[in-house]
C-alpha cells in the first residue's frame, strides 16, 4: 500500500500496461527480443538452449501479467484463502504445461517452427523441477494445478531446495546418486528479494510477570537465519487464474553482528556461518516414507514454517479484522506431518507476539488447520526426541508440553482413570529419549484430519488413530480419496488420445470437468474408433521403445505386452515380487518346446524407480531387476519373448512417456501399505490396464470401472496380521514356485548369489512381512490371466475404453472441491478474462 502510484499517475499506467501475447507474430516478436536483449544473443547465435530460455521467458511475462491481476483480485475481494503446506512439490517441467494451460501451444509450435526450431525440441532443453520424492510431492503439484484451474484463491509454501531429488544412475546395476543442480537458469521464478523473514533458533526462553500480572515469555538468543521469497508463478488450464507458488530459500543474517566478526579478523567463522545458514535449504531429503530424525531436517521444517506464517499472519493484519476472523480469511493444509509446527508457530505467535489468552489463540489455531496422513506405515510416522527440541526450538517444546497437558486433561475427563488411554494418546512419548509424536500433535491442533484412499482412511481410524476417533468423535476423521490432473497426465502426456477424445465429446471440456469421459462408453464397440484408439497406443509404444533403445540399448518390440512398474523402489511396493515372477517367467520359456513357445504373449517388464541412498534392501533390489534383464535380454531361447527393462533416473517428466505407453501396469503393494497410490490413476487414464492388489485406490479404481477390467490379486488387507503372526510363531512354508525361482538365484544364473542373500533371506528366514512368498502363486495365476485377455485384442481394446470412460472420479479437481466444500469452506474467486486466452479449446 505505500508503494502504490498516486490517482492522477495511474491512467499513464494503465495506458502502458503490459499485454500478454496471443498471436503468433506477437510470441515469435517476444522470442527474438528475449534472445537478442535478455540473453545478448543473436540469429547467428542461438541454439535450443537459447531458444528455450527465450520461448519459456515469453511465456513467463504472459503468465506474469495474469499472476498480478490474480493477485490483486483476491487482495482486494479479501476472501478466504488456502495455504497448502508442502515441503515437496514435485512440479515436473513447466513450458509445455503453461503453454497448454493458457491455450497458445500450437501458437508457440508455429512460431518456433518459423524461428528454425522444433517444439519438441525446445522442451525437452527443460531441467524438471524435482522438489520431491514421488507421490506425495507429485500430489501437490497436481493440487495445484487444480486450485488454479478451478480457480481457487490458493498459494503453495514450500522450500527452495537448491538440489532437488537426485539423478540416478545405474553403473554395473547399481544404483549411484548425482546431485541434482538444478537453479543453473530457472526462469520460472522470481527472486523476492524485499520478502525477507528472519527466523530464529536455540537460545533460551525467559519467563516474567508483567505489571498486570501477566505471564510473559520471552524466546531470545540463539541466532537468526534470513528467509528470502521466491515465486513461481501457477497458471490454471483455461482461466487468467495464475495462482503462487512460494519457496523460502536461507541465508545468514548479514548484518552488525557477521560485520563485526568480520572486521575482527574473524572471516573464516563468517563463512561458515553463511554456509551453515544456506545448508538449510540446500537439499531436499531423499527418503520416500521414511523418518529419519536429523536435526538438519527439523531445521527445515521449522525455517519453512517460521517464514510461511509470518508472511500469512503478516497478509491476514492488513486487514485488519479481529483475530477471531483468522480462521474465516484463513486454511491451512499441512501435507503430513511435516509442517505440524506450523500449529505450535500460530499458537506462540498468538500468544507471545499477540497477547492473546491461551483458550482464545487455541480455538482459532485448531480451526485454521486441516492434517492430511499419508502413511500407516509405523517407520514414516515422524518423532522427534526432546532434547532435540528443546535445544533447537526451546519455546516450542514448552508450547507443545501446554498443549499436551490441556489436551490430556480433556481426555481425563472423559475418560477417567484410563492410564493406559493417557499413555497411549500423548503427544509426548515416554520412552529413553523421550520424543514427540508429530501426527498426535497434527491431530489435537487441527479441525479435520484426512486419508487419502477409502481404505486408507478406514485403515487410520481403527489402527493408528483408533484412541482419537474415541476422543474427538467420529466426524473430525474424514476421506479425500486422491487424485491427478488430466491436464498434465492426459492432455499433455498424451496428445493424441487427448485430441481423439475431444473429437468425439465436444472439445476440450473434459479437461474440466472429467466425467464427460463417460461419453466414451458409447465408442466402446465402434470399429473405427476402437482402430484410432489401438493405433494411438501403438504409436505411444512405438515412443518408449525408441526411448528405451537410445536409453539402454536393447531393442524391445512394441507389439509386445509392455508391462510396467515405475514409482519409488520400496520393499512395501513389492518390486521384488515382480521381479520375482520375471524370473518365473524366464524359468517357464526355458522349459518349453519351441512350439509351446510359440503360444505365449511376448512382453516387455520395464522398471523405473529410486532407491533412498541408504535403503540397501532397495538397491539390492534394483541390483536385481538390472542383472536378470542382463541375462534374459541376451538369452536366444527367449528372443522377444521376454524383455527386461530397469529405466534410470524416472522422474515426471520420463512418466509422460511412460505412462502412455502401458498395456498393463503393475500396483502390488501388499494390502494395507499403499496409502493410495496415484500413478495407478495415471495408467487407466491413459488406457492401460492394472493388475493390482486389494490396496489404496485400486479398490476405488475397481469399484468405477469394474472388476471385469482389473487383474486384482492376493490377500486382503484385513489377513495381513494373522499371516504376519504364522510367519513368526507358526510355520512359514514357502511357495513352491518360489522357491525355484530362489534356487536359480542361488545357482548364480544372475551373478554372485552372495549380493541378493538379505532379500531371498528377509522372505525364507526372517518372516516374509511383505508377504511375497503368500501371495506369490496368486500374483503368478492372475499374470496368466494378463497373457490370455491380451491375445483377445478387441476384447482388450474394449475394456481399455469402458476404464477410461469410466475414470472421472480420479481427477484432482474432484478431489480439490471436496477439500475445499468438507475442510476449507472456502468458494471460488473468477478473476474476469481480459487479456483473452489462446483459442486451442
Ligand atoms: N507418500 Br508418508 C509419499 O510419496 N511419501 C511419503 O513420505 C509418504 C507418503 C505417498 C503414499 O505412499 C502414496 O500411497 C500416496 O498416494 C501419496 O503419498 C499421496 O497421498
Amino acid at each position: 500500500v505505500e508503494a502504490s502510484i498516486p490517482e492522477p499517475q495511474r491512467d499513464a499506467w494503465k495506458k502502458f500496461q503490459a499485454k500478454p501475447f496471443v498471436s503468433k507474430d506477437d510470441f515469435e516478436k517476444e522470442v527474438v527480443r528475449h534472445v537478442e536483449t535478455t540473453l545478448a544473443r543473436s540469429m547467428f547465435n542461438c541454439d535450443e538452449t537459447a531458444a528455450y530460455a527465450a520461448a519459456s521467458l515469453a511465456f513467463r511475462d504472459r503468465l506474469i501479467t495474469e499472476w498480478n491481476r490474480t493477485q490483486q483480485r483476491q487482495t482486494f475481494a479479501d476472501t478466504k484463502r488456502v495455504y497448502y503446506l508442502s515441503l515437496e512439490f514435485l512440479m515436473g517441467r513447466a513450458l509445455d504445461n503453461a503453454m497448454l494451460n493458457v491455450g497458445l501451444k500450437n501458437v508457440a509450435k508455429e512460431g518456433l517452427s518459423e524461428l528454425g526450431f522444433r517444439i519438441e525440441d525446445i522442451i525437452n532443453q527443460e531441467h524438471d523441477a524435482a522438489l520431491g520424492n514421488g507421490g506425495l510431492g507429485r500430489l501437490a503439484a497436481c493440487f495445484l494445478d487444480s486450485m488454479a484451474s478451478l480457480n481457487f484463491p490458493a498459494w503453495g509454501y514450500g522450500l527452495r531446495y537448491k538440489y532437488g531429488i537426485f539423478k540416478q544412475e545405474i553403473v554395473d546395476g547399481y544404483q549411484v546418486e548425482v546431485p541434482d543442480y538444478w537453479l543453473d537458469f530457472n526462469p520460472w521464478e522470481f527472486p523476492r528479494h524485499d520478502i525477507v523473514v528472519d527466523v530464529q533458533f536455540y537460545g533460551g526462553v525467559r519467563k516474567y510477570q508483567d505489571e498486570d500480572g501477566k505471564n510473559v515469555a520471552v524466546w531470545e538468543g540463539g541466532e537468526i537465519v534470513k528467509a528470502t521469497a521466491y515465486d513461481v508463478p501457477i497458471p490454471g488450464f483455461n482461466t487468467p487464474t495464475t495462482n503462487n507458488m512460494r519457496l523460502w530459500s536461507s541465508k545468514a543474517a548479514s548484518g552488525e553482528f557477521d560485520f563485526q566478526k568480520f572486521n575482527s579478523g574473524d572471516y573464516e567463522s563468517s563463512v561458515a556461518d553463511q554456509q551453515r545458514a544456506e545448508t538449510i535449504s540446500a537439499v531436499l531429503y531423499p527418503n520416500d516414507n521414511l523418518d529419519r530424525g536429523k536435526e538438519l531436517r527439523l531445521k527445515q521444517q521449522y525455517f519453512w514454517v517460521a517464514a510461511s506464517l509470518y508472511d500469512i499472519v503478516r497478509r491476514f493484519k492488513k486487514s485488519k479484522r479481529a483475530w477471531s476472523e483468522f480462521p474465516d480469511q484463513i486454511a491451512i493444509q499441512l501435507n503430513d506431518t511435516h509442517p505440524t509446527l506450523a500449529i505450535v508457530e500460530l499458537q506462540r505467535i498468538l500468544i507471545d507476539m499477540e497477547g492473546l489468552d491461551w483458550d482464545e489463540a487455541w480455538t482459532i489455531v485448531t480451526n485454521t488447520f486441516g492434517y492430511t496422513n499419508h502413511t500407516v506405515l509405523p517407520e514414516a510416522l515422524e518423532k522427534w526426541s526432546v532434547p532435540l527440541f528443546q535445544n533447537l526450538l526451546p519455546r516450542h517444546l514448552q508450547i507443545i508440553y501446554d498443549i499436551n497437558m490441556f489436551f490430556l486433561q480433556s481426555v481425563e475427563r472423559k475418560f477417567p482413570g484410563d492410564r493406559d488411554m493417557l499413555g497411549r494418546v500423548s503427544i509426548i512419548e515416554e520412552s529413553q529419549p523421550k520424543m514427540v509424536r508429530m501426527a498426535y500433535l497434527a491431530i489435537v491442533g487441527s479441525h479435520k484430519v484426512n486419508g487419502v484412499a477409502e481404505l486408507h482412511s478406514d485403515l487410520i481410524k481403527t489402527t493408528i488413530f483408533r484412541d482419537f476417533v474415541k476422543i474427538f468423535g467420529p466426524d473430525k476423521f474424514t476421506n479425500v480419496t486422491n487424485g491427478i490432473t488430466p491436464r498434465r497426465w492426459l492432455h499433455q502426456a498424451n496428445p493424441r488420445l487427448s485430441e481423439l477424445i475431444a473429437s468425439k465429446t465436444g472439445g476440450l471440456g473434459f479437461l474440466k470437468d472429467l466425467n464427460i469421459l463417460n461419453e466414451l462408453e458409447k465408442f466402446a464397440d465402434d470399429k473405427e474408433f476402437k482402430k484410432e484408439w489401438a493405433e494411438i497406443k501403438y504409436a505411444n509404444k512405438v515412443r518408449l521403445a525408441k526411448y528405451i533403445k537410445s536409453s539402454t540399448g536393447v531393442t524391445v518390440n512394441p507389439s509386445s505386452l509392455f508391462d510396467i512398474q515405475v514409482k519409488r523402489i520400496h520393499e512395501y511396493k513389492r518390486q521384488q515380487l515382480n521381479i520375482f515372477g520375471v524370473i518365473h517367467r524366464y524359468l517357464t520359456i526355458k522349459a518349453m518346446t519351441p512350439n509351446e513357445r510359440k503360444k505365449l504373449t511376448p512382453r516387455v517388464s520395464i522398471f523405473g524407480g529410486k532407491a533412498a541412498p541408504g535403503y540397501w534392501m532397495a538397491k539390492t533390489i534394483i541390483h536385481l531387476i538390472n542383472n536378470v534383464g542382463a541375462v534374459i535380454n541376451k538369452d536366444p531361447d527367449v528372443g522377444d519373448l521376454l524383455k527386461v527393462i530397469f529405466l534410470e533416473d524416472y522422474n515426471v517428466s520420463k512418466a509422460e512417456i511412460i505412462t502412455p505407453a502401458s498395456d498393463i501396469s503393475e500396483h502390488i503393494s501388499t494390502a494395507g501399505t499403499e496409502a493410495s497410490g496415484t500413478s495407478n490413476m495415471k495408467f487407466v487414464l491413459n488406457g492401460g490396464l492394472i493388475i493390482g492388489t486389494c490396496d489404496g485406490a485400486n479398490i476405488e479404481i475397481t469399484r468405477e470401472i469394474g472388476e471385469n477390467n482389473i487383474f486384482l490379486f492376493g490377500n486382503l488387507a484385513e489377513d495381513v496380521e494373522d499371516l504376519r503372526h504364522t510367519h513368526n510363531y507358526g510355520s512359514h512354508t514357502m511357495d513352491t514356485d518360489l522357491v525355484k525361482v530362489f534356487d536359480l538365484i542361488k545357482s548364480n544364473a544372475f551373478g554372485d548369489a552372495g549380493a541378493f542373500g538379505a532379500l531371498t533371506g528377509s522372505i525364507e528366514d526372517h518372516g516374509d512381512y511383505y508377504l511375497v512368498s503368500d501371495d506369490f502363486h496368486s500374483y503368478i495365476e492372475t499374470q496368466a490371466l494378463v497373457d490370455e485377455a491380451y491375445k483377445d485384442q478387441e476384447e482388450w481394446i474394449t475394456k481399455t475404453i469402458l476404464s477410461v470412460a469410466r475414470m472421472g472420479f480420479f481427477s484432482s479437481d474432484r478431489c480439490i472441491n471436496e477439500y475445499a466444500e468438507m475442510i476449507w469452506n472456502v468458494e471460488p474467486l473468477p478473476v474476469e478474462k481480459e487479456n483473452g486466452l489462446g483459442k486451442e479449446e
